[in-house]
């Protein structure tokens, strides 16, 4: 059978300034607070690497854009660093080696036939702004919708696709349930003002945005885990799967796509005293404020059952898993290196919930894809890394991508993560991504691996 993509599909990869750019201390940037943990505790990172060691974007952005080219690229996401185009955002002062550098990306993706797709925020809070509490204050959200307004200022007459944040969910779990991100904290109940207050920040761009009329699109990128219950017969499994499918997914999808946070939550949020801090005004500025199209960030489902296992008292408070349990269900198939599920119809199911559920909001898929450890393994004799695990990985998922688009899914795209091989937070190097690999015991030089080769065919061909 042959698969077949609508035209115009956005064939390409996702990527984020603070993971692939370096020069994380260099002309003029200011720090964010990846930079400060890992200057401040660099044990947390693996092997010690931090965002020190990067795959040189900065410096080799011209050699990469002729490689998305060869890998058959028509758009790239990645993000601009709030740090390094504002170095001390409570000033606003622009540094003009960022501008001289976002613009030379831009221009030179642009003049490759490469759609710039623009974040403006993955996970790097600015740290003198997180000494004022970071997404915890109202006036760090009216400082980020100033930074929007800039890069919108900058660089809106070229770029047409912008979006909000990476993945929201993460900095309230990371930084606020988990110790993955800095401020470490456990405290569920800041967390969920930090989710709120990303939220506003988002319709406030999106507000922004709109009201500047440059002829693009805004939405926000969304790491969506659809949630099965253990038993879909029991009601308490269905509704310890509601409730993930709740904190997890609508919390930010209900809000971005529909204007308002989920009923469920908010008397769920009530009933444990967890209600963040809102006006009649910010609420009205979300329901206003919906975005043009969502980013669809999948990787695995989650699993869920009811609580079986009493959680003991904790001093810090309460947790989401005090409401389920994860249901770990026998014979899944796993990433072995990342510690992943893959179950390739999540991606199916998530993008008939969004049609079903959401309006059939338009959307594109902004990030799916296999980390890998060790991949050196798989190096042939003529020093190219045969990846077939990542080919079969992206063409399961594909399948179901184009089942979707069949049954009526408006997904207009599919984005890889990721191009480079990258430096990934906690994790740094240890599992790889990329359709390139990137050698960083020989100046982070560039190799092509047989998966970039074969995503240059189906870019061709529009399908395989
Ligand atoms: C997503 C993030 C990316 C990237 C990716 C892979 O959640 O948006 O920044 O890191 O996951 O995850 P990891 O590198 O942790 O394996």
């Amino acid at each position: 059978m042959s698969y077949q993509f609508p035209k115009n599909f956005w064939w390409g990869s996702a990527a984020s300034g603070p993971q692939t750019e370096g020069v994380f201390e260099g002309d003029h940037k200011g720090e964010n607070i990846w930079d400060y943990w890992y200057k401040t505790q660099p044990d947390k990172f693996f092997n010690q690497v931090g965002p020190n060691l990067t795959s040189q974007v900065y410096q080799k952005y011209q050699e990469d854009i002729q490689l998305m080219v060869e890998t058959g690229h028509n758009s790239f996401r990645t993000s601009i660093q709030w740090s390094r185009l504002i170095p001390d955002p409570t000033t606003g002062v622009i540094n003009e080696a960022a501008v001289k550098f976002y613009n030379q990306l831009i221009d030179d993706l642009l003049a490759n036939g490469i759609d710039p797709f623009i974040n403006l925020y993955h996970f790097d809070m600015p740290m003198i702004l997180q000494e004022k509490g970071g997404w915890e204050s109202l006036e760090v959200v009216e400082l980020y919708v100033a930074y929007a307004k800039t890069c919108f200022e900058l660089f809106g007459d070229r770029v047409k696709k912008w979006f909000t944040h990476n993945e929201p969910i993460v900095p309230v779990e990371g930084g606020y349930l988990y110790g993955w991100h800095y401020p470490d904290k456990v405290d569920l109940k800041a967390g969920i003002q930090v989710l709120y207050h990303e939220a506003l920040a988002s319709a406030k761009a999106i507000a922004a945005y709109h009201a500047m009329d440059l002829d693009g699109e805004i939405g926000i990128v969304l790491n969506l885990t659809p949630t099965y219950p253990r038993d879909e017969q029991n009601e308490a499994d269905l509704a310890a799967a509601q409730f993930v499918d709740g904190f997890f997914n609508r919390s930010f999808l209900d809000p971005a796509v529909k204007g308002h946070f989920p009923q469920d939550m908010i008397d769920w949020a009530k009933a444990n005293e967890l209600l963040p801090q809102t006006t009649p005004e910010d609420l009205a500025i979300i329901a206003e404020n919906i975005v043009d199209l969502l980013g669809v960030n999948y990787y695995q489902p989650r699993r869920a059952k009811a609580k079986e296992t009493p959680v003991e008292k904790r001093e810090a408070g309460l947790l989401p898993e005090d409401f389920y349990d994860v249901y770990d269900m026998p014979g899944k198939k796993m990433n072995p290196y990342r510690g992943w599920e893959i179950y390739e119809k999540g991606i199916y199911d998530t993008l008939i919930n969004l049609k079903e559920n959401y309006g059939n909001i338009r959307c594109y898929i902004s990030e799916n894809g296999m980390g890998v450890e060790g991949e050196e393994r798989f190096v042939n004799s003529n020093g190219m890394i045969e990846d077939d695990y990542r080919i079969e990985f992206v063409t399961e998922h594909l399948k179901w991508v184009h089942r979707a688009i069949q049954e009526g899914s408006q997904v207009q795209g599919y984005h890889m993560w990721t191009c480079m091989d990258n430096w990934s937070w906690l994790n740094a190097y240890k599992n790889r991504y990329g359709f390139v690999a990137v050698d960083l015991d020989n100046d982070a030089k560039r190799t092509i691996k047989k998966s970039g080769y074969w995503f240059k065919t189906v870019r061709d061909n529009n399908g395989f």
